[in-house]
């Protein structure tokens, strides 16, 4: 088995976090997006998109997207769960994760791909784009902060994939320079606690 990973970027980060927090060791391979290596023939048959993360099995079998490769550990490795214990857990959890993904993460992902001139080489750029999403993903770090509001986790009372998420928007917000609202105090607080596990540094 193998991840193909790229340390920078922040969807491989939410496997690897994910995997720290389940005491799981996989090996990996850097995948270097920045010198187009996910564009080479040879990675294009693990992954047909040119992305990072894919989890290659030992039968050859290739598995893209961060959270699909999560929930293949997590039927492996049903302990600690963090992606529920039941159809209603699974369920809120999977609500809060694609919040962070859809609401936050797609957003950062525009601000800065649109508007960092590094990113030209990854992608078409329309500068429109990013201008319009930054103010975007600050009004919804405002929703967010009310939603964690007296929660110590976005959901359930516990930690889960949703949290891994929420960390890695948060960090990969201050990519096109966008950090919490200095306002948003329960975000900052939720950020501190996340930050401060030691799966966040995976
Ligand atoms: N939905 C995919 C998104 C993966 C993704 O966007 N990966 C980025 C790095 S964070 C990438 O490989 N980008 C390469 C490119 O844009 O050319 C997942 O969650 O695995």
């Amino acid at each position: 088995m193998i991840l193909y990973d790229f340390v920078p970027a922040p969807n491989p980060r939410r496997v690897r976090i994910f995997l720290h927090e389940k005491g799981i060791e996989v090996p990996t391979k850097q995948i270097d997006i920045m010198k187009g290596e996910h564009k080479k023939k040879e990675y294009k048959k693990a992954s047909p998109l040119s992305q990072v993360p894919t989890l290659e099995l030992d039968d050859g079998t290739f598995i893209t997207e961060s959270i699909a490769i999560c929930r293949y550990f997590e039927a492996l490795h049903p302990e600690p769960s963090l992606m529920g214990d039941n159809a209603e857990e699974i369920a809120i959890i999977e609500m809060w994760q694609r919040r962070f993904e859809l609401l936050l993460m797609i957003g950062i992902a525009n601000t800065y791909r649109h508007g960092h001139p590094a990113m030209a080489a990854l992608e078409d750029q329309i500068k429109e784009w990013s201008e319009a999403s930054r103010p975007r993903v600050i009004k919804m770090m405002y929703w967010f902060d009310k939603q964690i509001e007296d929660k110590e986790f976005i959901c359930l009372n516990k930690f889960t994939i949703a949290d891994i998420s929420a960390l890695v928007c948060f960090d990969f917000a201050k990519w096109p320079k966008i950090e919490i609202p200095s306002d948003c105090i329960n975000l900052l607080n939720y950020y501190e606690r996340l930050n401060s596990r030691p799966s966040a540094k995976a």
